[in-house]
């Protein structure tokens, strides 16, 4: 059977403000990924994922778009969009764009329009709800702290907004606004463009009635949490797919915060009537204990096996999974998974990847990752960026009653700005991002993690990356191969088997420092080891040094 395009693609991930900047002002932008596509043809990535490049006044770098259909001032034109799209093309390569469609900036016409009387015919366009006993008309904390009502007080009346007082959220009960939105889409679809990764597509939907909601350990106000997978989000899905989607060969993944796996074999049904596929979060909470993000407890191995292993067996065949473990939103995985000394920093990325990129789905790489970029080494609030994490510092220590020297590393060890931070081109200042200032500052690791120093070096994470693109795209297996957990208990080793008709392979990895004794099954004695993180050993040994991986296949009869 002919599979789709989007299952056999291996997706790149650019955070535009951060990847390249072609003018000296600091600021990545279009031109400057123009110039970095043979870098990412060269690794062998398919598809490009651009987080958001529209008009925005940025309180949340672009996740706060006040018109979807210009581009953002400073990262260039309509005309450099065109350019780059067309150079992708040009490549075989495909690119997504962000679609940020569960809120607006408040600086988009259509709020400017609702906020301005309560009489406006475009009033209902956001969620605007009286005050209740001169209160918030529920308990609702935003996710970026505070509760997530404004009052605007030309009307009298609160609006909603689950993340920032700058992002109000679009009223989606109105069929106004739906089709609002499905008019910008095709729009961009006619324009060529390859696909949609849907932003907190999962929070359009908002319970009946907004009833208040549960406050976590922790927290000040009801969680938002609460709007996960609400009543009419599979109906505004399928109608999206009728009035959109299926016109075009696209791929579609949904930001699904709160998905649960029988959650996302609707979002991602195999018969095609809403998205592709999700982006769940449970793996990336298991360090977070009682939903405490910034908590310092490393990534559990056990639970994240057991977790990666339930969405692979209960997707297969009834949805489809995306693979990933960074983005813009997420530390850097060496520093929650891995081991960022020198010693192991290579080691551990790779071993870490191979855990990842052996599985059934699509794979995610975000800018860096195949770089082994780490986090940055904060040393003050100050120079963080990003409003969650500023925001969480002064709600925590303002009335949260934390001590600061206490919850300053948690935060830095969390933060999202350790995801948003310079790409590492090279040994230069700035790390060949910019010729000016940046905007956020660039690792100063730089010097010894960058990629020109990899390119030139065969046994770099670069080319490690580039061989599990290659051996995804080389294989049925990898690509299609049903999936077997073994060894669930044990605390460091992570693997896994793969089998489709007569062929298997063994993913082997020791996520650990530990130097570990581990028996090939006889299956694999004699088997093709297909990838390997240290050179020149025998996978038959009978012993896994620390963070070694390698994946070994074998064809019965
Ligand atoms: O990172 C988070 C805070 O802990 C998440 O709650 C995050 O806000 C959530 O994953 C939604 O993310 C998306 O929507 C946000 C935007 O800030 C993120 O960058 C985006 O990926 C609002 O548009
Ligand atoms: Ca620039």
């Amino acid at each position: 059977m002919q599979q789709p395009w989007w299952k056999q693609s291996i997706v790149y991930q650019i955070y535009p403000r951060s990847f390249m900047d072609s003018n000296g002002d600091g600021i990545g932008d279009l031109n400057g990924i123009t110039s970095r596509l043979d870098y990412l043809q060269q690794l062998g990535i398919d598809v490009i994922w651009l987080s958001p490049v529209y008009q925005s006044p940025n309180a949340d770098n672009g996740y706060d778009i006040s018109d979807y259909e210009a581009i953002m001032r400073e990262f260039g034109s309509m005309a450099d969009f065109d350019r780059l799209l067309a150079a992708i093309h040009q490549r075989g390569m495909k690119l997504v764009m962000d679609l940020v469609v569960n809120h607006t900036s408040d600086e988009h016409a259509w709020f400017i329009e609702s906020r301005s009387s309560r009489h406006h015919p475009r009033r209902d366009f956001y969620i605007w709800r009286d005050p209740v006993d001169g209160h918030e008309p529920n308990n609702w904390g935003s996710f970026f702290s505070g509760p997530a009502w404004k009052l605007d007080p030309g009307s009298g009346q609160y609006y909603l907004h689950l993340f920032a007082p700058k992002q109000p959220d679009l009223n989606w009960t109105n069929p106004q606004v739906r089709q609002a939105v499905f008019d910008m889409m095709t729009r961009w679809c006619d324009k060529g463009i390859d696909g949609f990764r849907m932003d907190v597509i999962s929070l359009i939907s908002k319970p009946e009635g907004l009833p208040d909601a549960p406050v976590l350990p922790g927290e000040l106000y009801g969680t938002p949490g609460i709007c996960a997978n609400g009543p009419h989000v599979h109906d505004y899905l399928q109608e999206m797919r009728q009035a959109v989607l299926r016109h075009y060969d696209l791929m579609t993944v949904g930001e699904c915060a709160g998905v649960t796996v029988g959650e996302a074999r609707k979002y991602a049904n195999a018969d095609g009537s809403e998205l592709n596929m999700v982006f769940q979060f449970e793996h990336m909470s298991l360090d977070c204990p009682e939903g405490f993000k910034w908590s310092l407890s490393p990534l559990p191995l056990v639970p994240l096996k057991e977790n990666l292993s339930k969405w692979q067996l209960e997707l297969d065949g009834k949805a489809w999974n995306s693979l990933y473990f960074c983005n813009h939103d997420q530390p850097r995985i060496i520093n929650r998974l891995g081991d960022p000394s020198p010693q192991y920093r290579e080691r551990s990325a790779k071993c870490i990847a191979t855990c990842l990129h052996l599985m059934q789905g699509t794979p995610y790489i975000y800018q860096g990752e195949e770089l082994g970029m780490t986090n940055f080494p904060w040393s003050s609030v100050e120079e963080f960026n990003d409003l969650e994490s500023i925001n969480a510092f002064n709600e925590l220590t303002q009335k949260g009653g934390w001590d600061p020297a206490v919850i300053f590393p948690m935060i830095a060890h969390k933060s999202r700005d350790n995801a948003r931070t310079p790409m590492q081109w090279d040994a230069t200042p700035q790390a060949g991002f910019t010729t000016g200032t940046p905007w956020l500052p660039v690792n100063p690791n730089y010097p010894e993690i960058n990629a020109a120093e990899q390119l030139q070096r065969p046994d770099s994470v670069y080319h490690y990356y580039q061989q599990l693109i290659r051996l995804r795209h080389d294989s049925e297996l990898v690509k299609y191969g049903h999936y077997e957990l073994l060894l669930a208990q044990d605390p460091d080793l992570f693997v896994y088997r793969r089998y489709l008709e007569t062929k298997q392979l063994l993913c082997v990895c020791n996520v650990s420092r530990q130097t570990r004794q581990f028996d090939l099954p006889g299956a694999f004695k004699g088997g093709r080891v297909l990838i390997h993180n240290l050179p020149e050993l025998a996978a038959e040994r009978g012993q896994l040094e620390p963070y070694e991986a390698y994946v070994i296949s074998r064809t019965g009869e």
